[in-house]
């Protein structure tokens, strides 16, 4: 599994290196290479491709697809750790990018890293059928926005230190972290021009995955260690997160996260050996330590 993530990862920043040099020059360029290549998983762009071999998709446009996604996940990453975010100093194991460069600098370096996403998948280079890209484009934006993840985070930071439901928990994870999880899904469906009612299908698997995602990063913020993770941990509790582990308890969240993954591998089954990398890449994401 790492060894597939570490092809993913060398494959993805490659694309993106080659993409920003044939850019004309800017003082912003440091500050989102900071926030780009700080050394992440690069988990969504293995969903894209794991869902892309179930369609036996060509691997360079999965990887172009993955690397919009890698920029929005980092410009997400950047202005969640803002201090009118969450206000974390640490990321990947380094200083965060506004403590870096500074506040305003890191809101301008992750708009641009925003708005990267769609230079790319718009770029004349990527040769795909124009109504197949009007559509990817449309599903990103959908995905980030006020409906995705934005509208997510709005929700995370307005539920602190409230009781809320387990319905609104699992809105708020599904928007937060799942919708870029859900364009991963569907985009490989876009892609090969499926219809609506399947590319909704993978969709919701995507939320599901996000889910199982965001479900796991709580449990590493409950349990796991600083050093392993990257980041603080344990400061859920300390700010008052609504999460499902202060709604069910531990245990309960584990035998919840470890349903969900039934749950998905089940959607996935007639699509019988070409969905073992799917199945290896969920049980990654539940046992992972960072
Ligand atoms: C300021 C307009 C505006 C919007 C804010 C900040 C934000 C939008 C959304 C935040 C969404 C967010 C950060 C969700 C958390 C998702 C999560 C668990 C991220 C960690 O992902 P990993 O583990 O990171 O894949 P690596 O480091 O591996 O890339």
């Amino acid at each position: 599994m790492q060894k597939k993530l570490n092809k993913i990862a060398t494959d993805t920043n490659s694309f993106l290196k080659k993409f920003i040099q044939q850019q004309k020059k800017s003082e912003l360029i440091i500050p989102m290479q900071y926030g780009l290549f700080s050394g992440g998983k690069k988990i969504r762009s293995k969903i894209l491709i794991d869902i892309g071999t179930l369609f036996n998709l060509n691997y360079k446009s999965l990887i172009i697809i993955g690397a919009a996604v890698e920029c929005i996940h980092a410009y997400s990453l950047i202005h969640d750790d803002l201090p009118c975010m969450d206000n974390d100093t640490i990321r990947r194991g380094k200083p965060s990018t506004h403590i870096k460069f500074g506040e305003a600098t890191a809101v301008l370096a992750g708009n641009s890293l925003l708005t990267m996403a769609f230079e790319i998948l718009s770029h004349k280079k990527f040769k795909i059928k124009t109504n197949i890209k009007n559509d990817l484009i449309n599903k990103i934006t959908e995905c980030s926005g006020h409906l995705g993840i934005a509208g997510g985070q709005y929700l995370d930071l307005s539920f602190e230190h409230k009781k809320v439901s387990k319905k609104k928990i699992i809105e708020m994870e599904t928007k937060k972290t799942g919708k870029l999880f859900s364009f991963c899904c569907a985009a490989p469906l876009i892609l090969k021009n499926k219809n609506e009612k399947e590319i909704r299908k993978f969709e919701n698997i995507g939320a599901e995955i996000g889910l199982l995602f965001q479900v796991a990063d709580d449990l590493i913020d409950y349990k796991g260690s600083s050093s392993d993770a990257g980041k603080k941990t344990g400061k859920d509790k300390k700010k008052g997160k609504a999460t499902l582990i202060s709604l069910l308890g531990h245990e309960n969240t584990i035998k919840y996260a470890k349903n969900l993954i039934i749950r998905i591998n089940y959607k996935i089954r007639k699509y019988g050996s070409n969905s073992k990398n799917l199945a290896e890449t969920l049980n990654y994401i539940l046992d992972r330590k960072k």
